[in-house]
């Protein structure tokens, strides 16, 4: 899938209707301004943006009353569905499709994106501090950018089926071929969750046990054995621990190594299987301008290691 002189099509989702914190929705532009679009090209990549970015600034719906405990849902889910079209274009051009967050809700589009294309032999590795798997029914943040893979692996209830979410195709996405990386915060009602479906992860535990390298390759023997099928990275920059990744909304302490966060990338990018790519959770107006320009820095950096840029 990813070839030398491939096109890579990116996707800018300046969104933060997830999550109560603003500032996350600058996360693509600075992004974009640091330099990451020269610097897939330097890379020898076609490089091919979605229009309209601007657009999902003007999506909010006037009225957006919680649905049970739910916040914007309405929003959230009208700028998931622009991101799984503009993914799902990229895809269907043969392009590797390159997300740019924006808070993690949109991951929401960027599989419906993906498994339109590819349908249910994507394989997911989300590495994330955080597992993004609550329902309707078990958050108690009511924040969407903590839910978006419990709509795609189908586990919702009633809520979760209806509007606004009746479009995302509920079970998208095999629960055997979700694995994890990173994990250190997740809630009680989550890991009852990870245990009933049987669903593969690593925590940080499991890192400092086995260490990068077995890890990944432990995480591609679940989701693909035989390294043929697609792969989906969905990237959020928390995975970092914060002394790397300081500008970012709900940072946890004992994260990712810079070297580990780049070994995940750089093994990913080896395996050749890589489709789709999400990075997200950059917030640039959290912490001083040295947070910001590494935090920026570093994402730019996880792209282009996933996309196969190489030490030597
Ligand atoms: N699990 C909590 C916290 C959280 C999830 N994702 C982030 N934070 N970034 C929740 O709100 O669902
Ligand atoms: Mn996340
Ligand atoms: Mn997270």
């Amino acid at each position: 899938f990813l070839k030398q002189g491939s096109t890579v099509g990116i996707t800018c989702v300046p969104f933060s209707g997830g999550q109560p914190k603003g500032g996350v929705d600058d996360g693509p532009v600075e992004m974009v301004r640091f330099g990451i679009l020269d610097q897939l090209q330097g890379m020898g990549f076609k490089v091919e943006l979605s229009a309209g970015m601007d657009k999902y600034k003007t999506m909010k719906p006037a009225s957006d009353p919680p649905i049970g405990t739910l916040k914007n849902a309405r929003y959230v889910s009208a700028a998931a569905k622009r991101v799984s079209e503009q993914v799902r274009e990229h895809c269907e051009a043969g392009r590797i499709a390159v997300t740019l967050g924006g808070d993690h809700s949109i991951a929401m589009g960027t599989l419906v994106g993906s498994t339109s294309v590819y349908g249910d032999d994507l394989c997911v590795i989300w590495v994330d501090a955080h597992t993004d798997i609550n329902t309707p029914e078990t958050t108690e943040s009511g924040n969407l950018h903590g839910c978006p893979l419990s709509y795609i692996l189908g586990l919702c209830g009633e809520i979760g089926r209806d509007q606004p979410f009746a479009w995302v195709p509920s079970g998208c996405v095999r629960k055997d071929r979700l694995v994890y990386i990173g994990l250190r915060d997740v809630d009680a009602a989550e890991k009852v969750i990870l245990r009933k479906h049987g669903i593969k992860a690593f925590s940080m535990h499991d890192v400092d046990k086995h260490g990068i390298g077995r890890i990944v390759e432990m995480a591609m023997d679940h989701v693909n054995k035989d390294r043929t099928l697609p792969v989906h990275m969905s990237f959020d920059v928390d995975a970092l621990d914060p002394s790397v990744a300081p500008a970012t909304g709900t940072p946890v302490r004992g994260g990712l190594t810079f070297r580990e966060g780049h070994y995940i990338c750089e093994a990913v990018a080896e395996s050749g299987c890589l489709v789709a790519l999400d990075l997200v959770e950059v917030n640039p107006k959290l912490g001083d301008p040295e947070s910001l320009r590494q935090t920026v820095a570093v994402g730019c950096s996880l792209v282009r290691c996933s996309l196969g840029e190489r030490l030597l």
